[in-house]
């Protein structure tokens, strides 16, 4: 159990709402694809929301964040509201990319949230290109780039780290270790199984940090992103996480046992939030309130996305003389 200790509890409580609230949007969303609702992919960050939540709590708005498919969190994260999310996966005309995009392929330039990307690895050279453009115009704008430890043996992430090593770039790398790419653990694909490490060839220097307490994911990735805004440097950051469900709605998950499964779940970062605010005699009562207004956001969302039309065919978006 977390000690008590002196946190700022309005902070806390930010966080925690920001935590569950995707936690609640995710089980919507898995409950909508079983009842046909949401088609194509969709992969759920359910058991990971302290990474999404700490790292961008360190952000300023300016900032820039680019993520993989994994990214309905990132967007809530950023600021994209639990409706356009919502509506996105329904396909509606009222969701972040118009119900033009699906999971995979969230943006929302309102909010320097740039993709939702479904090519593993292919968003780090575009992650370069954000922050290169931030070096050039001088804005101390940092990119915090999510990506997965399947993407680490990923040729385009190389090239990737390549350009942002030797252009020195602010970037903050973030890598979302789940311990699983798809089906494959992480020993089965990495001879050396150390993802922190890969920076180093790159001139990246990098850490690796435990994620499930979003506090400390947060004062982690803050420092990191101090670093990188004042000295024009990137930073890597490799995050133990753990994903609860398969890979994607179509994964049943088997290859990992329930024992494994249940063991990560001891460590269940929004039960570790609730629970440190307990400890610093935060009122039940407030913890409840919370409880029930993400309750109604997330029905709201459904029943927004539900009712929204659907989707401009696609046809009507291509460019035409
Ligand atoms: C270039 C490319 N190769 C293969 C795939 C198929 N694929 C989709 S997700 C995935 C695993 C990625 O795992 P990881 O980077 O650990 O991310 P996680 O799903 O665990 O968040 C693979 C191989 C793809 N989308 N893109
Ligand atoms: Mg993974």
């Amino acid at each position: 159990m977390t000690p008590k200790s002196n946190i700022d509890e309005t902070h806390l409580l930010n966080l925690f709402r920001q935590m569950l609230a995707i936690r609640r949007l995710e089980e919507a969303s898995a409950k909508a694809y079983l009842q046909g609702k949401i088609g194509g992919f969709l992969h759920l960050c359910i058991g990971q929301e302290a990474v999404c939540v700490g790292a961008i709590a360190a952000l300023k708005q300016t900032d820039y964040v680019i993520a993989t498919y994994r990214d309905h969190g990132h967007a809530y994260a950023k600021g994209a509201s639990a409706k356009s999310i919502m509506a996105e996966l329904y396909g509606k005309k009222t969701g972040i990319v118009k119900g033009l995009g699906g999971s995979m392929h969230f943006f929302d330039r309102s909010n320097n949230f740039l993709g939702g990307h479904g090519i593993v690895g292919g968003h780090i050279p575009l992650a370069a290109g954000i922050a290169f453009r931030a070096k050039y115009k001088k804005t101390s704008d940092v990119t915090l780039c999510f990506y997965g430890d399947g993407a680490s043996v990923i040729g385009g992430t190389q090239e990737g780290f390549d350009l942002i090593g030797l252009w020195k770039l602010p970037v903050v790398l973030i890598c979302e270790n789940n311990q699983y790419a798809m089906g494959t653990a992480l020993e089965r694909f990495l001879p050396v199984p150390d993802i922190a490490s890969r920076a180093i060839p790159h001139g990246i220097q990098s850490e690796c940090i435990d994620g499930h307490d979003v506090l400390a994911v947060q004062d982690s990735v803050a420092k990191a992103v101090q670093f990188v805004r004042e000295n024009q440097q990137p930073k890597l950051i490799e995050v133990n996480t753990y994903r609860y469900r398969g890979h994607s709605m179509s994964d049943p998950g088997k290859y990992r046992t329930t024992e494994e499964v249940e063991s990560h779940k001891q460590k269940d970062p929004v039960k570790l939030a609730k629970q440190h605010l307990l400890n610093n005699n935060v009122n039940e009562d407030q913890i409840k309130a919370i409880e029930e207004d993400v309750k109604e956001e997330i029905k709201d969302a459904v029943i927004f996305a539900e009712q929204s039309p659907p989707a401009d065919d696609y046809a009507s978006y291509t460019y035409k003389d």
